[in-house]
């Protein structure tokens, strides 16, 4: 018996933001560093501006091109190198929407109904959701797939939705007897925030469609933002503990911790060591200084950014073009093995 053909291709990178908003902090050390960082891997990297996720919630279309330009700004200035990386709107490469279709129908409605994100956004009002947001996990299976991408930087939240990437590209495999076609694209999930909570409650994670603008810190905020947000940030009575263990059962001072770990690209217990015993009116202080340190070259580089959006959409139009050739013969092959006439 000889074994199945596996994937021999080039590894490729692939990861987006929906333009719903200011990035933010979660954004930032969940995602953007590690997109920075696999910059230097050697693999060709896609990073885009998931416009067509953005539409299934409520939107103002108006704001969305806008809003595209200040998502690939924010990619910039947290060092996401245009030379190095392709950067786009999803909308330009009509690739993704073709193959969402022909994956939809591979995908299963029970696998669906399993995604916890479509419960926790539409919440009791499930019967009034846009499809969209039903489905958009394999719109993001597409996205994925369409550039055979091997790796994919995201926070916790989008662990189950690679999970079902996985399964998708193994039963589009399975179904046109075509082994090997896609990778099974990894997630990274990597550092110490991967899952950065409200600052206003440590059981939700920080989030742009948040109501609070104090639950999180926007990468679009000046240091006194930063430094006030920071000093409201809700904590409990007791100081730090004296070893990582001791953050169990509290959410927020667990988070803060977090953000200083990932901040500084150290670990959770080496911020116990230098902190533990200490109240947050030590601790604090030293969140706000060092958030200031890190995110206010971000955000000056983005304002400097920001003025000048004709550079903004030749990137973006640039990146779109690198895309739409790579895409290309992905969706051709896949058309062809699901029988499509032409
Ligand atoms: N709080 C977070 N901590 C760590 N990573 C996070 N990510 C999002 N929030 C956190 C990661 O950021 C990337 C882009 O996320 P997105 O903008 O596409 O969508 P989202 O996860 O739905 O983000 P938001 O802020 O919660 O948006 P809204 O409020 O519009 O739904 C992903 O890699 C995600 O894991």
């Amino acid at each position: 018996m000889t074994d199945a053909p596996t994937y021999s291709g080039p590894e490729r990178i692939l990861s987006g933001m929906q333009p719903t908003g200011n990035l933010h902090l979660g954004n930032y050390l969940g995602a953007l560093v590690n997109w920075v960082k696999l910059q230097d891997r050697g693999a060709e990297c896609f990073y885009c501006a998931v416009d067509m996720h953005a539409i299934t919630m409520p939107n103002d279309p108006g704001a969305l091109p806008g809003a595209v330009r200040s998502v690939a700004a924010a990619y910039m200035a947290g060092g996401v190198d245009p030379k190095r990386s392709s950067i786009f709107a999803q909308s330009a490469v009509p690739a993704h929407a073709e193959l969402a279709w022909i994956l939809q129908c591979v995908a299963r409605l029970g696998w669906m109904e399993r995604m916890t994100q479509f419960k926790d956004k539409t919440g009791s009002d499930r019967e009034r959701a846009s499809v969209g947001i039903f489905t958009y996990p394999v719109l993001m299976a597409a996205d994925i797939l369409v550039y055979k991408a091997t790796h994919v930087p995201v926070g916790q939240d989008q662990k189950q939705h690679l999970e079902l990437t996985r399964d998708i590209a193994a039963r589009f495999m399975r179904d046109y007897d075509c082994a090997g076609f896609w990778p099974m694209p990894d997630p990274i999930i990597e550092g110490a925030g991967t899952r950065i909570m409200s600052l206003k409650d440590g059981s939700k994670k920080m989030s742009k469609s948040d109501p609070s603008d104090l639950s999180r810190i926007n990468l679009t905020d000046d240091a006194d933002t930063i430094v006030r947000k920071i000093k409201k940030a809700k904590t409990d009575p007791e100081p730090l503990p004296d070893s990582v263990e001791g953050l169990k059962g509290r959410p927020e001072a667990d988070n803060l911790v977090g953000i200083f770990a990932a901040l500084n690209g150290a670990t959770k217990e080496a911020v116990i060591a230098e902190f533990g015993g200490q109240g947050f009116g030590a601790f604090k202080p030293a969140l706000a200084d060092l958030a200031v340190a890190k995110l206010a070259p971000v955000v000056d580089e983005y304002n400097r950014l920001m003025g000048d959006p004709t550079d903004i959409d030749r990137i973006l139009q640039a990146g779109a073009e690198r895309a739409r050739e790579v895409a290309a013969p992905v969706l051709a092959e896949a058309k062809r093995m699901a029988g499509f006439w032409g």
